[in-house]
């Protein structure tokens, strides 16, 4: 029987993501929910890093096993980086629909960049995964990024969250007109799974071993 591996994640679009991006790491990934566990922890940190510690710390502590969390957002050259680590809050949260929010969040930003040029409109997504084991204050971090360039309108229904306004570096596509595998072959959290994914067997033959 594989050891478990919690996904500490309540974003069901991410979750989808990591289920294909870390089969074959020699864990049975699970979630909070599935352990009953309540998982919400603040994210008061000021950086990706930061943030992906104290999700992957907590859940680890709460759900008693390996964890690994997933902080990411939206960096937006002509807003100075926003919205960043606020990416999921940037239109409010909605916790009684979170798909309100994340419909309003591509309306606010397409406004946002209401006639903004094309060449200022660049942009990219960074995703920091960190991998806590219960009991300890160190993390293991990886981390990915994934360049592209502002849309004038919502294109696509794959993905999740910013990808139906978000068109891929070199290519005339949103992230949401990829199919889910071409997505995770080049996004920033399938650069950073593809570090993790060592990561995590290295853990799993480990504990084979041990
Ligand atoms: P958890 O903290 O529970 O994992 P979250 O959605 O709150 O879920 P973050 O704080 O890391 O997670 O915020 C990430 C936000 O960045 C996410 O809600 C999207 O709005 C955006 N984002 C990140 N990766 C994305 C992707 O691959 N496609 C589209 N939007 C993405």
């Amino acid at each position: 029987m594989l050891p478990k591996l919690v996904i500490a994640t309540n974003n069901p679009g991410k979750l989808r993501e990591f289920q294909m991006l870390l089969d074959g790491c020699g864990f049975e990934l699970v979630t909070p929910r599935d352990l009953g566990v309540n998982f919400d922890p603040e994210e008061t940190g000021s950086t990706f890093a930061e943030n992906a510690t104290i999700k992957a710390i907590e859940a680890a502590r709460s759900c008693g096993l390996v964890a690994l969390a997933d902080d990411s957002g939206l960096e937006v050259d002509h807003l100075g980086g926003r919205p960043g680590i606020f990416s999921a809050r940037y239109a409010g949260v909605d916790r009684t629909d979170p798909n309100i929010s994340e419909v309003r969040q591509l309306e606010l930003l397409l406004e946002e960049m209401d006639g903004v040029p094309e060449e200022q409109r660049t942009a990219r997504f960074r995703c920091v995964i960190a991998i806590a084991t219960p009991g300890s204050d160190d993390v293991q971090l990886a981390d990915g990024v994934f360049e592209g360039r502002i849309g004038y309108e919502p294109r696509g229904t794959n993905g999740f969250g910013y990808d139906p306004i978000f068109v891929v570096a070199g290519r005339s596509v949103t992230s949401a007109e990829l199919p889910p595998d071409e997505k995770n072959r080049i996004s920033h959290r399938g650069h950073a799974a593809a570090k993790a994914l060592e990561l995590l067997r290295k853990m799993s033959d480990g504990d084979a071993a041990g």
